[in-house]
């Protein structure tokens, strides 16, 4: 049985989880509209997609748990952004406040002493260092590239070679 504090905690990771698929389904929905970054759309795309996974997961857990998921209201994600390496900035600084959430909830497993809920915990730890050293490749590549549309042509070429979630790196 989860402990309220422990539920309330998992139920704000709902949340988040929730408001990461819908951030990046608006860089999706940019994205598909600006030329030729077919791949870097299906990128976010799937980004929003694995973030759903990530939230029904949590979902799943806490119900099994004998708690209930609340299904949270959201806020209008930003729509627009100056140039996609904003829209990659913008998607690295959630991956680290992600990330810290995350860590929050293991310092409450741990102080409730519910061995079970760290236990689960763990694939979003290692989920979330993948997450993070991925937007910093791309991000350093954006750097690099700067104007290019060549260097661009090539980002979006090989960009779905990388998996958010198997643990692939872009050399
Ligand atoms: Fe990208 O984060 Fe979910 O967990």
């Amino acid at each position: 049985m989860l402990a309220k504090k422990m539920q309330d905690a998992l139920n704000e990771q709902v949340r988040i989880e929730a408001e990461s698929s819908q951030v990046y389904l608006a860089m999706a929905s940019w994205a598909e509209i600006q030329p030729g970054v077919d791949n870097i759309t299906a990128f976010f795309y799937r980004h929003s997609d694995e973030e759903r996974m990530h939230m029904l997961k949590l979902i799943h857990f806490i119900n099994e748990r004998g708690g209930f998921a609340v299904v949270p209201a959201l806020p209008q994600p930003n729509l627009t952004f100056p140039s996609l390496h904003h829209a990659f900035k913008q998607l690295l600084e959630h991956e680290i406040f992600v990330s810290e959430s995350i860590n929050k909830l293991v310092d409450i497993a741990l102080q409730e002493k519910d061995y079970a809920t760290h236990n689960f915990l763990q694939w979003y730890v290692a989920e979330q260092i993948e997450e993070e050293a991925l937007a910093r490749t791309i991000n350093d590549k954006l750097e690099l590239i700067g104007d290019d549309k060549g260097g661009l042509y090539l980002l979006d070429r090989d960009i779905l070679n990388v998996s958010v979630t198997g643990g692939g790196t872009m050399e």
